[in-house]
């Protein structure tokens, strides 16, 4: 800045001016971001939570992520991906917020322009969702309005009174303007950032309000099956500390889903359009639904992405219409093969329409463990398929089913390279003892899960530090839909480190492979292991 015209006469401490003049302008930066975000929450309380931009903004990064990201980002986050990528989206806005910060104390119009581009890629993401009206842009066009115009005012502010100034005017001038001036800039930021943070606040909390189903999920009345099934028996579970329960409670059961803002549906103005080849199609309401014979299924529901010894599998009993039933009723048309459930957020997924109508239990589901389906896991209606990883059975916020062919249509999963089929893959899982656990010489109980949904498991082996394998007791069968619970003594187990292997053999007599693979693009596969210390 030699050659800025007011160039102040030389300074004892001209880092520090520097400094603190940069900070300032930085500051005025995430203060107007704080300002627009939140004026995009307000206007989101209107057009719908997931037209805010940090949401359309995330959306639209979990759909263009590339597939082996988007692996990485499960594997290495879990279920927590949403907060980091959410995170991640915040801390680049607040970057960037910053340089737009320091450029619009030199260059106005720049510091400007960064709010623009904000704006152009908040609306086109909030545009580019498939549920998208045009509204949608309205939070993204707001938010980078007011950002423009508080960067540049807080830019101003700071040129004519900043730290500069004050600076130079400490100087020169006596020190009560001095820190008045200063006064003025941090009323200005921090009012900035406090304004914008209660439009935030306040619109997330207004629109949180106007979109609750809580209390709609609360009057369902789920009518009771056709026929009611006996509650699972207690010999469906090894009687092992540590062992998973043989029904996943809901609260623990796994969610995966694209969901940044989880949809949130009345069921009073839900309907479901079945239709595509078929001679009549079919529009269901949420009470025609309630009012069709509705069946039980005790389902073991898994994850395509779920690592070798994974969490992301488990057991319920559902309670829905039969599928295969309104399939008929719709009458299918030769040729097709592939039924596609879309969700209210836009997502596809495709199931072999022979496997539905091959006479297993598919259901459209209403009840998760004898309570209306969470809205984390698909509230009012989702799919259910035995045989199929959820990517390609089960459909949460289902609303639309399309019965067309896997020639015609590749559902969301598929067009980012994952299998069309989706077929579960034999697993078991060790679970006691845990890993690295410390264990006492002797008599060691091993114990753990297996499935290989709609196939069945017919039997697991466990074997110490590459032995012999040795049969593990099976508990009871609940059927092929269904996992499988098994325990085994591992007898003199001697002081030192040990690891543990279990494989599990289906109900086709194929067994686990030994081969490692990923979870792209099948599942994964491979045996899993354990290492314990015996001491
Ligand atoms: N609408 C919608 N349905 C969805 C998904 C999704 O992202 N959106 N994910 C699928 C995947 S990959 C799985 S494994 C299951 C998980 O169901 P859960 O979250 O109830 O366990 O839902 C399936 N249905
Ligand atoms: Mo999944």
């Amino acid at each position: 800045m030699s050659n800025h015209p007011s160039q102040p006469p030389p300074h004892p401490r001209p880092h520090r001016a520097r400094l603190l003049r940069a900070g300032a302008a930085a500051t005025a930066g995430l203060a107007a971001a704080t300002a627009a975000l939140g004026a995009g929450e307000l206007l989101a309380a209107l057009t719908g939570p997931d037209t805010a931009p940090v949401i359309a903004v995330g959306s639209t990064a979990i759909d263009l992520t590339p597939t082996p990201l988007k692996e990485y980002a499960v594997r290495t986050f879990g279920t927590d991906d949403k907060p980091v990528l959410l995170g991640g989206i915040l801390l680049t806005t607040a970057l960037l917020a910053a340089l737009a910060g320091l450029l619009a104390t030199r260059r106005p119009a720049y510091g400007a322009g960064v709010f623009g581009v904000f704006a152009l890629a908040g609306a086109w993401a909030a545009l580019s969702r498939p549920d998208a009206h045009p509204a949608a842009a309205a939070p993204a066009l707001a938010a980078g309005l007011v950002g423009a115009a508080a960067v540049l005012a807080l830019a101003r502010l700071l040129r004519t009174t900043g730290p500069t100034s004050v600076t130079v005017a400490a100087a020169a001038v006596p020190a009560g303007r001095a820190g008045s001036s200063r006064r003025t800039v941090l009323a200005a930021t921090g009012g900035t950032i406090v304004a914008g943070a209660l439009a935030g606040v306040g619109g997330r909390t207004l629109s949180d309000r106007r979109t609750d189903v809580a209390a709609a999920r609360d009057a369902v009345r789920i009518p009771p099956a056709a026929n009611p099934l006996p509650p699972p028996p207690a010999a469906l579970r090894p009687k092992v500390a540590g062992l998973s329960p043989f029904v996943t409670p809901n609260a623990d059961f796994y969610r995966v889903d694209t969901a940044l803002t989880l949809p949130r549906i009345d069921p009073r103005q839900w309907a479901l359009r079945i239709h595509g080849m078929v001679d009549h199609p079919l529009l269901l309401t949420f009470d025609d639904l309630l009012h069709e014979p509705l069946e039980e299924l005790d389902h073991t529901l898994s994850c395509v992405s779920n690592e070798v010894g994974g969490p992301y599998v488990g057991t319920t009993r559902w309670l829905g219409a039969s599928l295969p039933v309104l399939l008929r009723r719709a009458g299918v048309r030769p040729g097709a093969d592939q039924l596609v459930g879309r969700s209210q957020d836009g997502m596809t997924i495709g199931t072999p329409l022979e496997s539905v109508l091959d006479g297993r239990r598919a259901l459209l589901a209403v009840a998760m463990n004898g309570e209306a389906l969470p809205v984390a896991h698909g509230f009012p209606c989702r799919s259910i398929v035995p045989g199929f990883y959820g990517y390609a059975s089960a459909t949460k916020w289902l609303v639309d089913l399309d019965v067309t062919t896997f020639a015609a249509f590749d559902p969301y999963w598929v067009r980012r390279g994952w299998d069309r089929t989706g077929a579960v893959r034999t697993a078991a899982r060790i679970e006691v003892p845990a890993p690295f656990a410390r264990v006492p010489a002797g008599e060691v109980t091993v114990a753990g899960t297996a499935w290989a949904t709609h196939r069945g498991v017919a039997a697991v082996e466990v074997r110490v530090d590459g032995g012999p394998w040795r049969q593990a007791l099976l508990a009871a069968d609940g059927g092929p839909d269904l996992w499988r619970q098994w325990s085994h003594t591992w007898a003199g187990a001697t002081p030192g480190t040990h690891r543990i292997e279990a494989r599990a053999t289906d109900a086709t007599g194929a067994v686990q492979t030994e081969e490692r693979a990923a979870p792209f693009p099948a599942g994964a596969t491979g045996w899993h292991s354990t290492v314990v210390t015996v001491t």
